[in-house]
C-alpha cells in the first residue's frame, strides 16, 4: 500500500494556524484542558461520532478534565490529511462551532 503523508507543508500550514497541535512522535499532537470530566467526555462523544463517520479514529487518553490526543494514521506509519481533517473538526467543536461534515 502506498503511504498517504500529508505533505509537510500541510502540516506546516496547520501547526502555524494551530499553536496548540504540536508534531511529536509522527503523530499531531495536542493537550486539552476542559473545565470538568463531564466536559471532557462530552467533547470526546462529539468527536467520537465525527470519527466513526469518516472511519478514522482517535489515539487519545483522558483522566478527569484532561485530554491528550495524539493523530496518525496507522495504515500510512504517519500524519496525513485524513489527521489534519480530524484535528480540524476537533477544534472546531472545541471553540463551539459545528465543523463541516
Ligand atoms: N484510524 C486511524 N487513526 N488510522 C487508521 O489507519 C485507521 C483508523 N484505519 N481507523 C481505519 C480505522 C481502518 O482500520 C478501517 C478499516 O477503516
Amino acid at each position: 500500500m502506498t503511504p498517504t503523508h500529508a505533505a509537510p507543508a500541510g502540516i506546516e500550514v496547520f501547526l502555524q494556524e494551530h499553536p496548540h497541535w504540536t508534531l511529536r512522535n509522527n503523530t499531531l499532537h495536542r493537550e486539552y484542558l476542559f473545565p470538568d470530566f463531564v466536559a471532557a467526555f462530552g467533547f470526546m462523544t462529539q468527536v467520537a461520532l465525527r470519527a466513526e463517520q469518516a472511519g478514522h479514529h482517535p489515539a487519545w487518553c483522558n483522566v478527569y478534565n484532561r485530554l491528550v490526543v495524539d493523530l496518525s494514521t496507522h495504515d500510512a506509519g504517519g500524519v496525513t490529511e485524513k489527521d489534519l481533517a480530524l484535528a480540524r473538526q476537533m477544534e472546531a467543536l472545541f471553540q463551539g462551532k459545528r465543523p463541516a461534515a
